[in-house]
């Protein structure tokens, strides 16, 4: 859609559209103005001024000149990988192969609700466990299904479908834990190259290396190349314990209003993790967290 032709510089017309980026290679971007794909670059005081388009934004790019003339206000942005307006990220978790880390999962949930980002949990690999092991993990997903985070193994295609429409959805989690397969799964067409774990993990390198957005049951799905080392640094230590929203539930039950949970003797968070009623594995992720937090401080 043309929506501001009416833009006269000296005797030419200029003409702009309004799309979103979803695609960068370099610094060379493309972009999608209802079905149409642009490739542009940003516009040359962009780098004087230090802004960097990310994959996501909406811009009003010049067709003509073939520029990203303004990126419009974002609602949020990760670094890593970097996106920009996320609606929401499905955390990719196997339980195999690699390995399941409870701290990796909690970590990408602190981080994403610290963000205004919904997560969504998806665990793999569940072919690979025994019935002992498998029955602990349904026991985990039901866990983070009942503190409210939608929660699905990959096999549930369908419930995939039905979330997508209308949203920028991202797929992110440990490099090897199946996250292009499924997409691979969810829509045949997309074709993304998927690698044999050992190779992905020995080399350190992911298979996926680029970020870019495909439509998917009328939404935007990005694969990113996952995050290998998340950083929490900018995260305040005081504001973790409403991140996690098990512990926050109980944050006003214990004696002390500013209660940390961590030290103190009576605290009803604790008294709830030893009663089962705040799975233990989510109390460890808070702790060292906050003992993360506290090093890098006092060093
Ligand atoms: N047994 C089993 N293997 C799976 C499953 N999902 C994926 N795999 C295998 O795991 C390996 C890694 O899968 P990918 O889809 O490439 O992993 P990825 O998350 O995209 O990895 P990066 O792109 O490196 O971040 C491949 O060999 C897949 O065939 C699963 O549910 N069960
Ligand atoms: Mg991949
Ligand atoms: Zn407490």
């Amino acid at each position: 859609m043309l929506i501001s032709l009416a833009q006269i510089t000296g005797k030419v017309k200029k003409m702009v559209k309004e799309g979103i980026i979803v695609k960068c290679i370099s610094n060379l971007y493309t972009v999608k103005c209802n079905n149409l794909l642009i490739e542009v670059k940003p516009r040359g005081n962009f780098r004087n001024k230090n802004i960097t388009p990310l994959v996501g934004d909406k811009v009003i790019v010049d067709v003509e000149k073939k520029v990203i003339d303004n990126i419009l206000d974002r609602k949020n942005k990760l670094i890593r990988p970097p996106l920009a307006n996320i609606d929401q990220v499905i955390i990719v978790t196997s339980v195999k192969h690699p390995d399941y880390s409870s701290l990796l999962l909690d970590k990408m949930i602190m981080i994403l609700e610290y963000n205004n980002i919904r997560p969504i949990l998806c665990f793999t690999k569940l072919d690979l466990c025994n019935e002992n092991e498998k029955n602990k993990f349904k026991e985990i997903m039901t866990y983070y299904k009942n503190i409210g985070y939608i929660t699905i193994t990959n096999d549930e295609l369908d419930v995939f479908k039905s979330l997508f429409k209308n949203k920028l959805t991202v797929f992110t989690g440990q490099s090897g834990a199946g996250k292009s397969t499924l997409l691979n799964k969810i829509d045949s067409g997309l074709h993304l190259k998927t690698g044999e774990i050992s190779k992905a993990l020995n080399r350190g390198k992911h298979t996926t290396r680029h970020v870019e957005l495909f439509e998917i049951y009328d939404g935007l799905v990005s694969d990113t190349p996952g995050f290998s080392a998340l950083d929490i640094t900018n995260i305040d230590i005081n504001k973790i314990k409403d991140l996690f929203v098990d512990i926050k539930k109980y944050s006003n039950t214990c004696k002390y209003s500013d209660c940390m949970h961590v030290k103190e003797e009576e605290c009803n968070i604790k008294k709830k993790v030893e009663d089962g009623t705040i799975l233990k594995s989510r109390y460890n992720s808070y702790v060292n967290f906050i003992n993360n937090k506290m090093n890098r401080t006092f060093k």
